[in-house]
């Protein structure tokens, strides 16, 4: 019996990025565990992935191609060959190109799988070069990242293993021990050593109840609360005089901005009392290093950009950026050296390409949104809107039209698949190879393929040289293999990558980037943010050419600002949606909803997945408040319906007092099948998108719940 380990890095769109060993015999993978070793996801898997293997091996996985032979949506489906796929795909696209333009194809992807060479921008080249439809993939963070660039620059920020020198934390909008828990020991150990945290968050999550402070907040007036502790510190004279002079750009028009955001005016809007508000920016400006770890959640909601820009200010301010284990930690990712221009070859694009933001598809489906020419073929990979992106009636209705060919790759027979015309079946991690950035430490990963694919999977990068090959592309970048893609897929050169070479990687499975050890680094302690100015600017220089998309979330290059005008200074916008600002709405659909992570399930993956639903409970449930309970005469475990103008959905009554009275919480991730009517929490989701970055406003919507 052959029995080897191989050292590999998880796939999910996950701030972690943990290092895998799987356990291999005779071919077949037999165990995944966590690698001790790596430094930062140290030897734990997290509940989604430490059965892995379940997933791989489960018998639901699509193995071989399926076409389509009932009614869409019908999940009827028969095998075909890869020829004949390839043949039906490439034959309707070329008539579709003939007939209506390539622009009427349309690609949709996110990052089902995270890795470099089969991630974000593996589909790119190619539908550059037919010349489709341009996705904008503004799923995440996208306005919080466009408010970070205005602020700060693109630096990695805070190093995360810095935490554990840190004596003031904030989670904003960050459920660790759910999203990205091997941060947590590095938080523990500050805790450990006096430091104090606190949670930011409407939901008393299991990481709000291991925090020595909890405040709560009514969605999406986080901004209100960060520019009210602008105002204290400013007022109680506990900004830090020197590196606001020396390093940051703007602060007396931030301190004029401040000076209308009174603890006051902030808890009518947060519903924190202003007394809280006042300890927090006291405690926070006096207790160094104080640092913030900002979520994705805050970006949700209609002035969730500015949101960020305010939270961004705060460590400038105070200093706190002097300090080993002060300033801000957001996102990573930017630490690292990838050619995003040889992934996304945005120089094979037209000059004039139409641009769909993938919070848009429904409308775009449905012809709502005036295409011409209509999308007429659509194909969709690393994603399943469906479950997770906004009108989902709509995206129904589009996602049923017999005119529309759809092609879907997929390990499953998602909520997306099901409507497909044809699927093809897509490996998992441990069937192929990868190289991994991540957005929640500084370790380069490898993925060594651990097996051979199951039945006729292929990785997206074959998948893509497939097609490629099927539509008569003969450009010879098109057919790299895997190894040539990740050797082209970062800038060696570059000095983060200095004495590393890729045999290194491939053998350990990880490496640190080349950045100053977590124990002396404080990256802007003398400045030099990558920002226009050099420095951290509370009044942005470049807001004034207009919003924008940072180019990572475009499919190309393009993504230029966009002239409309943006206030360079930080400001509060409050919800479109809650009980103050649109109070004529507030009486008939009076509870605020917020659909966050699943502890079980990542985005929609595991979702259809035994052990997972197990943990996560089969079916939707939607947390309440004890009075919004009462009040509706609900008690725990009834079936409910939550609804408002644009939809309802099913679901059973968790109710605790973990959520503050006027908010109620649906755990995303469930698929329409287990839900009892079909619709799940984005039947009722809007199209608007946040003040930055096109971002989504999932979560700033009103909605009445009511018995079954
Ligand atoms: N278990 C698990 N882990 C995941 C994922 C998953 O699906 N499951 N998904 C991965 C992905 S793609 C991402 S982007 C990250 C996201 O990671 P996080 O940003 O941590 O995840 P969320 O659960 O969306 O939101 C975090 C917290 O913000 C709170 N919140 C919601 N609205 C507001 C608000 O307006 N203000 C404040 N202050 N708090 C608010 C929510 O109650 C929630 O507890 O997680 C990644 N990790
Ligand atoms: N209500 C609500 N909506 C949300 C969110 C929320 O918290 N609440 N979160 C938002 C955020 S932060 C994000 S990032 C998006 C996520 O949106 P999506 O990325 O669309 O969501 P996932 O559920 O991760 O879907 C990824 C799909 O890719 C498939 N897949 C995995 N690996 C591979 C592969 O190698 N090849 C192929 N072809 N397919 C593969 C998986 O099986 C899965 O079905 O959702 C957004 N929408
Ligand atoms: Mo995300």
């Amino acid at each position: 019996m052959a029995r080897t380990t191989v050292i590999g890095a998880c796939p999910h769109d996950c701030p972690d990025t943990c290092s895998i060993l799987t356990t291999v015999e005779d071919g077949k993978a037999i165990a995944v565990r966590g690698n001790p070793d790596h430094p930062f996801t140290r030897g734990r898997l997290c509940v989604k992935v430490n059965n892995y293997e379940e997933r791989v091996y489960s018998d639901k996985r699509v193995l071989y191609p399926l076409k389509r032979v009932g009614p869409k949506g019908s999940r009827q489906f028969q095998r075909i060959s890869w020829d004949e796929a390839l043949e039906t795909i490439a034959a309707r696209w070329t008539s579709v190109i003939a007939e209506h333009g390539a622009q009427a194809i349309l690609p949709y992807s996110y990052l089902g799988t995270q890795g470099i060479i089969n991630g974000l921008n593996v589909g790119d080249p190619l539908f550059n070069k037919l010349g489709a439809t341009v996705l904008e993939r503004t799923f995440c963070d996208s306005a919080s990242c466009t408010a970070y660039m205005m602020t700060i620059g693109h630096t990695p920020g805070v190093d995360p293993e810095s935490f554990v020198h840190s004596k003031y934390i904030i989670l904003w909008a960050c459920n660790t021990l759910s999203t990205n828990s091997h941060h947590w020991p590095f938080i523990e150990q500050a805790k450990k050593a006096g430091a104090k945290l606190v949670v930011i968050d409407p939901v008393r999550t299991r990481t709000a109840r291991l925090a020595d402070w909890h405040i709560p907040i009514r969605p999406g007036t986080d901004a209100a609360l960060a520019l009210a502790m602008i105002h204290v510190i400013i007022k109680e004279n506990l900004v830090d005089r020197d590196y606001v002079d020396k390093y940051t750009v703007g602060y007396d028009e931030l301190a004029e901005r401040a000076s209308a955001y009174t603890p006051e005016f902030a808890s009518q809007e947060t519903g924190i009392p202003a007394g809280d508000i006042i300890k927090l920016a006291r405690e926070f400006a006096t207790t160094p290093p104080a640092v913030v770890r900002i979520g994705v959640a805050v970006e949700r909601h209609a002035g969730g950009g500015q949101t960020v820009r305010a939270i961004a200010c705060l460590p400038g301010l105070i200093g706190a950026w002097k300090h080993v284990g002060g300033g801000l930690l957001q996102l990573p990712i930017w630490a690292f050296p990838v050619r995003w221009d040889v992934l996304m070859r945005p120089d094979l694009q037209p000059e004039k390409m139409r641009v769909l933001n993938s919070w848009r598809l429904g409308a775009a489906l449905t012809g709502e949104l005036g295409f011409d020419p209509p999308i007429k073929a659509l194909f969709v990979y690393n994603a399943n809107p469906m479950a997770m992106v906004t009108e989902q009636g709509k995206l129904e209705k589009g996602l049923e039209r017999e005119d529309l060919f759809t092609v879907v790759s997929e390990h499953f027979l998602t909520d997306t698949a099901r409507y497909a015309d044809i699927v093809l079946p897509a490996t998992t991690q441990l069937e192929q190879k990868d190289i991994m950035f991540s957005w929640g430490h500084l370790y380069l990963s490898y993925n060594n393929q651990a097996i051979a694919p199951l039945g006729e999977a292929v990785s997206n990068s074959e998948l893509f040289r497939r097609l490629a090959r099927a539509m008569g592309v003969t450009d010879p970048s098109f057919f790299r293999s895997d190894d040539e893609i990740i050797e082209g897929s970062l800038d060696w050169s570059n000095p983060v990558l200095q004495g590393i070479t890729l045999d290194d990687v491939k053998a350990k499975g990880y490496v640190r980037l080349n950045m100053p050890a977590p124990a002396d680094w404080a990256p802007h302690r003398e400045g030099n943010f990558p920002t226009a100015s050099g420095k951290c600017e509370f009044k942005s220089t470049i807001a004034g050419g207009g919003n924008f998309v940072v180019p990572l979330f475009r499919q190309g290059y393009n993504g230029d600002q966009d002239g409309t005008p943006v206030d360079p200074l930080p400001h509060y916008i409050p919800p479109n949606e809650n009980a103050r600002t649109a109070p004529a709405l507030a009486t008939r659909y009076p509870l605020s909803l917020i659909s966050p992570k699943s502890h079980a399930f990542l985005n929609s993956n595991y979702g259809n997945l035994p052990a997972q639903t197990a943990q996560a409970g089969e079916e939707q449930a939607v947390l309440l408040n004890p009075d919004d309970a009462a009040t509706r005469g609900i008690v725990a475990g009834a079936p409910i319906r939550v609804f408002n103008d644009r939809g309802s959905f099913e679901a059973f009554a968790t109710v605790s007092p973990d959520i503050m009275p006027g908010v109620v919480v649906a755990p995303s991730g469930y698929w329409q099948r287990s839900n009892r009517r079909g619709a799940t929490v984005h039947a009722l989701t809007p199209p608007a998108f946040a003040d930055l970055g096109r971002a989504p406003t999932f979560s700033d919507i009103l909605v009445q719940v009511s018995g079954a």
